[in-house]
């Protein structure tokens, strides 16, 4: 008979304030946050699990609750994380220029915690603009410079490309870990 594993993968979601960090994990986990490190660490969680070839998969999506500047360094929200998603927005705008300018802000910091692990960008809010106006190039380039995993156009608010997205890390952390747990 197969023995039924356990997993569980924290995953951090970083980026700047208002592209949707929240908003998206809400979306995938449709969950409530907890709540209990945000005066102490700035931070709020949810979890959701997953049952993959009949493991079941404890997942927890920790977010930064306000502060969001790349100036918020805290070991504890980065301890032991096992994939990052850096999230900016694809609006046209301040805010759609400035987070995606701080991409490299936000990948200097996690480096310095947590280097050696998947990362994976959100171009959020797709609903926002038109699939012509979405410059692939600017943004497979900047995958290619940090070696990002994947990228992914998501919007929250319609849910495109969210499900699709959050799953392909978690597939990606399985797999990883259940060949490390086979293997001894
Ligand atoms: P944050 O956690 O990164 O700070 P939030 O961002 O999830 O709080 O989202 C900030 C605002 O953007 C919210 O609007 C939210 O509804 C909106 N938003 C998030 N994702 C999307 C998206 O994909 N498309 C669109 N159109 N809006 C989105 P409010 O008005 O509630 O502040
Ligand atoms: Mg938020």
């Amino acid at each position: 008979m197969k023995n039924s594993e356990e997993f569980r993968f924290k995953i951090v979601v970083i980026g700047d304030g208002a592209v949707g960090k929240t908003s998206l994990i809400k979306k995938f986990t449709k969950g409530t946050f907890e709540t209990d490190y945000v005066k102490t660490i700035g931070a709020q969680f949810s979890k959701y699990n997953k049952e993959i070839n009949g493991d079941m998969i404890r997942l927890m999506f920790w977010d930064i609750a306000g502060q969001e500047d790349f100036n918020f360094l805290h070991h504890l929200f980065y301890k032991e994380t096992k994939a990052v998603i850096i999230v900016y927005s694809l609006e046209e705008n301040d805010l759609g220029k400035n987070s995606f300018t701080h991409i490299e802000n936000w990948y200097n910091q996690l480096n310095k915690y947590c280097s050696g692990i998947p990362v994976l960008l959100f171009a959020n809010k797709v609903d926002l603009v038109s699939k012509n106006e979405i410059n692939k190039a600017k943004i497979q380039n900047i995958v290619k410079k940090y070696n990002f995993f994947e990228y992914f156009t998501t919007s929250a608010k319609t849910g495109e490309g969210v499900i699709e997205a959050f799953n392909v890390i978690i597939e990606k952390l399985y797999f990883k870990y259940k060949q490390l747990s086979t293997n001894g």
